[in-house]
């Protein structure tokens, strides 16, 4: 197939690109290196040393003898382009990754926030109009998150994108409504992913556009077979207070005898996956591709769930890092219960790797071999979701 990869230049978006190129599929990236800059202007850098997305590709033409394209290309901003791109090089299958999708970089400002939505919410949009204006009919594959769902506890499992609910007509017969499970985001960056849900359901209706939607969980480790081939294919990893996603920050921490950082109590239970598991479920996702007039499919793309202060404390036996509880600069439920369906993709053959047995290797490959590259005075998470937590988180830091 020809694979458009938005957002190829990132953190799931290289490592997919490189394993569909493997399968033998024409790859191109599009980008805007907007998160490139966002290093910059946060003044960090992942912990793995990158190439440019030129010399990634260069290095994988090498290694594998297959060619991956490049463009430069803001979704949100280039509509024309974008359009226009689309129309010459007219791909069987998107895959959209290109969002802003750290939640704390989200709540930092006004401008983060305003940022977040006008970037999120155009290049899905934009996407789905030029798709429709150029009447190519390619799978579309997006990147969601479990995050939609929010996490107060029901009590229940949550299932795969969608509720049946029971509702009373005016005759007062019970009718049965399937409806997408209620929304509940717990940041500006959830909530784009909220509003992504709504513009696809209504392009999916109104025009047939064929849509997968991967609910997926926190995504920890770096390498993937292919990114393993080579030095410079290495895959980013990020680790600074706004981007560090939970436990890929634990396993820096312990690398530099720091104290891994739980927020309030760490009873917030979180969905993962590893990044290996990541790619395999887009392949598999796009193998199982809707037909025009379905409904968005949806996949809750995660393998295990786990308690933050339970992670820290398998973290803290595995190193001998010390644990600090520190004031939590989010609003969030402080203890959650997650149980969460994901039978389809294990119905389609996915064989989940779990955090007992890719952990150490992270700790060895990755954090401790690049530990010298941290720079610690980026680690702390300082962006706080309210006012009054600012000033909280300030007092007591
Ligand atoms: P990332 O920030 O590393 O990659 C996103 C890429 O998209 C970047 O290379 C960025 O430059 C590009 N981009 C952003 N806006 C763009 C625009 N307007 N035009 C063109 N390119 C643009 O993020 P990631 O960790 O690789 O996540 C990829 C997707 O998966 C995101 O949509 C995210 O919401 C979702 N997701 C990630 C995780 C996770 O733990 N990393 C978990 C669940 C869902
Ligand atoms: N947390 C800590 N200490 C830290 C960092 C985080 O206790 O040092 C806690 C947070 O308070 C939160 C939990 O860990 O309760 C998860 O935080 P996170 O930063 O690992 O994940 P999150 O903000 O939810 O976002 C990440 C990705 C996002 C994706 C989402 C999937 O950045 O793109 O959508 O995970 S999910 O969480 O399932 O919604």
């Amino acid at each position: 197939m020809r694979i458009a990869i938005l957002g190829g230049d990132g953190f799931v978006g290289w490592p997919t690109s490189l394993h569909l190129s493997s399968l033998g599929h024409e790859v191109h990236i599009v980008d805007n290196l907007s998160r490139r800059w966002i290093d910059t202007e946060l003044g960090v850098q992942s912990l793995t040393p990158m190439d440019s997305i030129q010399e990634r590709c260069r290095i994988w033409k090498e290694v594998s003898g297959e060619a991956i394209r490049f463009h430069l290309l803001d979704l949100a901003r280039d509509y024309e382009r974008l359009r226009q791109w689309l129309a010459e090089w007219r791909p069987d299958a998107i895959v959209h990754f290109a969002e802003q999708r750290a939640a704390p970089y989200s709540m930092k400002s006004d401008r983060h926030k305003v940022y977040t939505v006008d970037n999120n919410v155009n290049a899905t949009h934009n996407l789905l109009a030029a798709l429709v204006e150029t009447g190519i009919d390619a799978h579309l594959v997006h990147l969601g998150t479990m995050g939609v769902y929010g996490y107060s506890n029901v009590g229940a499992a949550i299932p795969e994108g969608y509720l049946d609910v029971e509702i009373e007509n005016l005759e007062g017969e019970k009718k049965g409504l399937e409806i997408l499970y209620p929304t509940r985001p717990g940041s500006v960056y959830h909530m784009t992913k909220s509003l992504d849900q709504i513009l696809f359901q209504f392009y999916a209706q109104n025009d047939g556009l064929r849509i997968t939607d991967l609910h997926q969980g926190i995504v920890w480790g770096t390498h993937t077979d292919q990114t393993r081939r080579h030095e410079q294919l290495i895959n980013r990893f990020d680790y600074d207070g706004d981007y560090g996603t939970v436990l890929n920050r634990f396993l820096i921490q312990a690398a530099i005898d720091y104290p891994l950082t739980v927020h309030g109590t760490g009873g917030q239970t979180r969905a993962f996956i590893h990044i290996q598991d990541s790619v395999r479920c887009i392949e598999l996702a796009l193998r199982d591709a809707p037909r025009a007039g379905d409904r968005v499919k949806i996949f809750n793309q995660m393998t295990e769930t786990h308690r933050v202060r339970d992670l820290a404390e398998l973290v803290a036996k595995l190193t001998g890092a010390q644990v600090k509880y520190l004031p939590n600069p989010r609003k969030e439920a402080d203890e959650n219960e997650l149980i969460v369906r994901n039978e389809q993709f294990l119905a389609l053959g996915l064989e989940p790797t779990t955090l007992a047995e890719g952990l150490l290797e992270e700790v060895v490959d990755v954090a401790k071999k690049y530990a010298h590259r941290i720079d610690r005075s980026r680690v702390p998470a300082v962006s706080a979701w309210t006012r009054d937590i600012a000033q909280r988180v300030e007092r007591d830091p």
